[in-house]
């Protein structure tokens, strides 16, 4: 007999999924500067959720610990949501906004959604492993039961005034499907949160686009919250210009 050993020289973290996983996760974890000490630690307590677990058995109070753990920093007055913006124009103008300006603050611009956006993860039953395909084929899933819990602590975070921007060129800037409806608006809290401020950000301002059905919807169940409501269109040539000069009060 013959025996034919094969090497291949390939970056061990190229063939091991836990491997490549870990390393972005905490890649990224350190570049917030004070939680780089705690990022193996919340790794840990992440993988926690879901490693050893079939897709479907991981919900979202799988999560409590590690948001327990994790506690937001940012002023919960300076909260940003936003729905559906970046499926149509340019991408992302939200993230990119928070970014570039420094003011307001979206999930991902906190720790764990700043880590785990762009990431996919689950695990196996009787495995130690983390998987990167095939996560999201079942309901619930580990990844989806994450967004959904970090969207419902991050509503019941937020106070004061709490803004939002919404794609004005859709039919329904409120869409009654998306997690921003579903799961962020019944989590604000009055009387910490005053005021829902809607960024409605359009092609051409026309100050019409405030009165769709939709958004009347919205101020509804707000006001049955006794959460104030406001509505302001802004055109995205006009953020795109806020963004390019760095300018937080833009509105
Ligand atoms: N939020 C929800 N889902 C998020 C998310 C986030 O911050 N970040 C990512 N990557 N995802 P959408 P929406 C994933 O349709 O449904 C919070 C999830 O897979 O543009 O109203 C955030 O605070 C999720 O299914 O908007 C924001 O205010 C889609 O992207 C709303 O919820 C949802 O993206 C946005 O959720």
């Amino acid at each position: 007999t013959v025996m034919v050993i094969v090497v291949v020289l390939v970056p061990s973290a190229l063939l091991d999924p836990t491997a490549e996983f870990e390393a972005a996760f905490l890649k990224k974890c350190v570049e917030f500067p004070e939680d780089k000490n705690t990022c193996k630690a919340t790794l840990a307590i992440f993988e926690e959720a879901y490693v050893g677990k079939k897709k479907t058995a991981v919900t979202e109070d799988s999560y409590n610990k590690l948001f327990d753990k994790t506690p937001f920093k940012h002023p919960c007055g300076e909260t940003m949501l936003y729905s559906g913006i970046d499926r149509v124009k340019t991408t992302d103008v939200v993230h990119r906004f928070t970014k570039k300006t420094g003011s307001y603050f979206t999930l991902e611009d906190t720790l764990l959604g700043h880590v785990l956006d762009g990431l996919i993860w689950c695990g196996k039953e009787g495995s130690k492993e983390t998987f990167t395909e095939h996560c999201t084929d079942t309901m619930p899933n580990p990844y989806i039961s994450f967004w959904i819990m970090a969207s419902v602590k991050v509503a019941q975070y937020a106070c004061g005034h709490v803004t939002v921007m919404l794609d004005g060129e859709r039919e329904q800037p409120y869409y009654d499907k998306s997690v921003f409806a579903t799961h962020e608006v019944p989590n604000l809290q009055s009387p910490e949160v005053k005021n829902l401020v809607v960024i409605l950000v359009v092609g051409q301002k026309d100050d019409t686009k405030c009165n769709k059905e939709s958004l009347k919807n919205l101020s509804n169940i707000l006001k049955g919250k006794k959460i104030g409501y406001a509505c302001k269109e802004v055109t995205l040539a006009h953020i795109e210009e806020c963004i390019k000069e760095g300018k937080g009060v833009c509105w």
